[in-house]
């Protein structure tokens, strides 16, 4: 019996493991303030966990602002470099496609020294080990393909095995 305890719980981690990295997550920098002055960003991020295949939407009148992806030292200066390109389109769309820490500001202006336009986020790597999503898609729904499918089937068996034992 003690078998089919672990086996159980065995079916249920990697039953989670598989429906996990599929929920990919969309976040609205801001939410419904958006991309914009004197709002607290840090704050923002507080208590979020962003997982690689999520994605980052920056909302903003078109012209307003922009969105540089900086190093630590471009955020704390708030200084984009001289080679990087801005994204401009007031809906642009960040796909977080490797873990570690990601840099943002607004390089129009002194928006990101005065007007607190900067962000900072820690991207976790996916729990389970599916592989990456592809990068250039962005899917605003979290349920997608056969492998959502697949893992809520097992799931599903998981949790009909458990009740026998439970
Ligand atoms: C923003 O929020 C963080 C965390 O809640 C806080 O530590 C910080 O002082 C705030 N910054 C400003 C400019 O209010
Ligand atoms: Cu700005």
């Amino acid at each position: 019996m003690a078998f089919m305890n672990v086996f159980v719980s065995l079916v249920a981690i990697v039953s989670i493991a598989l429906v996990s990295p599929t929920m990919a997550t969309d976040f609205v920098v801001g939410d419904e303030s958006g991309w914009t002055l004197r709002f607290n960003y840090t704050a923002w991020a507080e208590g979020k966990q962003f997982y690689v295949g999520d994605n980052l939407i920056f909302n903003y009148k078109e012209g307003a602002h922009n969105v540089h992806k900086v190093d630590g030292t471009g955020f704390r200066e708030c200084l984009a470099p001289l080679t990087s390109v801005a994204l401009t389109s007031g809906n642009d769309v960040i796909p977080l496609a490797t873990p570690g820490r990601k840099w943002y500001i607004c390089g129009i202006g002194k928006h990101c020294a005065d007007g607190n336009m900067k962000l900072l986020i820690t991207v976790l790597p996916q729990m389970g080990s599916s592989p990456a999503p592809a990068p250039s898609t962005s899917s605003s729904s979290g349920l997608d393909g056969p492998q959502t499918l697949f893992g809520f089937i097992i799931s599903a068996f998981g949790a009909f095995l458990m009740s026998f034992f439970i």
